[in-house]
């Protein structure tokens, strides 16, 4: 059931379904360490060489604060991504779709945990993570401040939001600090599946009633826009927004591609995937251009994009909310923890204080 296995729609010929089934995560996986044979420590060699960082080699302090930035930023949107699909989990259609959710969710737990820890191996505390998240210092993707009103809705964040999130996460398969790098290799595998399930889920609507069909339709008009603005603010040509993070992240091995090249492979990717699914994607200007070789696609609302930053998306303060609360209502299940890690601890130095006196 949880394979990825869904033939009536695994036509070969069609193309890969998501970034990360292209072998790239692979690729990035067998990376050689060849630090001790080309006896690197100084960190530019090592950018330069294209090995890896790791957390005991000395750096400079704004690429941690750069690292820091981004890894909490994507932890953050792991668990609050968990909120938006939660909302269906009491209402999936049924059992098999349920047992798939759940799933789904509790996976986006796991590579939050991955990335705070990954976030951790910096110097910075778990605690100071979340109260940043807390206190609005740090933020979270603007693509989970968009509510899911129906069933179809799972299906698009699957499709397009995990979709847009592999694209731009294999190549962090290949990101300078290892442990993120080596986070993201896991992380892309399961959230292969999750597009995959959910295409899937779309694509069943879409050979159902037309109700079903219109619902699908309905749902992808409301998240094409917003899954395109994941990638971030334009950062390439004319018009890229002065101020950003991609040359000298590019420049450090963390980014490896721009933020608008990650959207146009998307889009590329996704286009021959809607109209196999049946859905025509809300772009009058998307079109097939032959000498670029590229779909080209409309502007993005921008001011819609900067305001949800801001705080101001349909459920920005529902979103920050609930993670504060659950917080506060799950301090029980960690100081319980921490009082049993304590209390193992004390009895394991007992006993080896007994052992070296008998
Ligand atoms: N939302 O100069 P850049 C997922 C900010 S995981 C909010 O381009 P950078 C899994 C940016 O922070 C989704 N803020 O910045 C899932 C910066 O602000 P600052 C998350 C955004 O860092 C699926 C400013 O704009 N993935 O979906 C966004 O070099 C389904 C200027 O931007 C990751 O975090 C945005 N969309 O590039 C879970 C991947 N875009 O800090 C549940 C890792 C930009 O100066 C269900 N992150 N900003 O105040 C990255 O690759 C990068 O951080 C980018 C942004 C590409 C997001």
């Amino acid at each position: 059931m949880y394979g990825n296995d869904f033939g009536d729609f695994d036509d070969p010929g069609a193309g890969p379904l998501n970034a990360a089934d292209t072998g790239e995560v692979e690729a990035a996986a067998a990376h050689a360490d060849r630090r001790a044979e080309l006896d690197l420590s100084d960190f530019d060699a090592i950018i330069a060489a294209d090995q890896r960082i790791e957390p005991r080699d000395a750096m400079p302090e704004e690429y941690r604060q750069t690292l820091i930035r981004q890894i909490a930023q994507h932890a953050h949107s792991e668990i609050i991504g968990m909120q938006p699909e939660g909302n269906w989990l009491t209402r999936a259609p049924s059992l098999r779709r349920k047992a798939i959710l759940i799933a789904k969710v509790q996976d986006e737990a796991g590579h939050g945990l991955y990335l705070y820890s990954a976030a951790e191996t910096l110097g910075i505390t778990r605690e100071e993570l979340l109260d940043r998240l807390h206190n609005g210092k740090q933020k979270y993707s603007s693509i989970f401040n968009y509510p899911t009103l129906t069933w179809a809705d799972i299906g698009a964040i699957g499709w397009l939001v995990d979709g847009a999130a592999i694209m731009n996460q294999v190549p962090l398969c290949r990101c300078s600090y290892g442990p993120y790098a080596r986070a993201m290799i896991r992380t892309c595998k399961e959230e292969s599946f999750h597009q995959r399930q959910g295409f899937e889920a779309l694509w069943d609507l879409m050979r159902g009633t037309e109700a079903q069909q219109a619902m699908a339709q309905d749902a992808i008009n409301r998240w094409w826009w917003p899954a395109l603005a994941m990638f971030g603010p334009r950062d390439t040509g004319e018009h890229a927004v002065k101020g950003g993070h991609t040359a000298q992240s590019m420049a450090w091995g963390i980014k490896r591609f721009s933020n608008d090249e990650l959207r146009q492979r998307f889009v590329d990717m996704t286009v021959p995937q809607a109209e196999r699914l049946g859905l025509k994607l809300p772009d009058p200007e998307l079109k097939w251009n032959e000498e670029r070789g590229h779909y080209d696609f409309g502007e993005i609302d921008w001011d819609e994009f900067w305001r949800v930053l801001k705080g101001d998306g349909a459920c920005n303060a529902q979103r920050m909310e609930r993670r504060v609360t659950s917080h506060k209502q799950g301090a029980w299940v960690r100081d319980a923890a921490a009082a049993y890690a304590a209390k193992s601890e004390g009895r394991k130095a007992a006993a080896s204080n007994e052992g070296s006196a008998a």
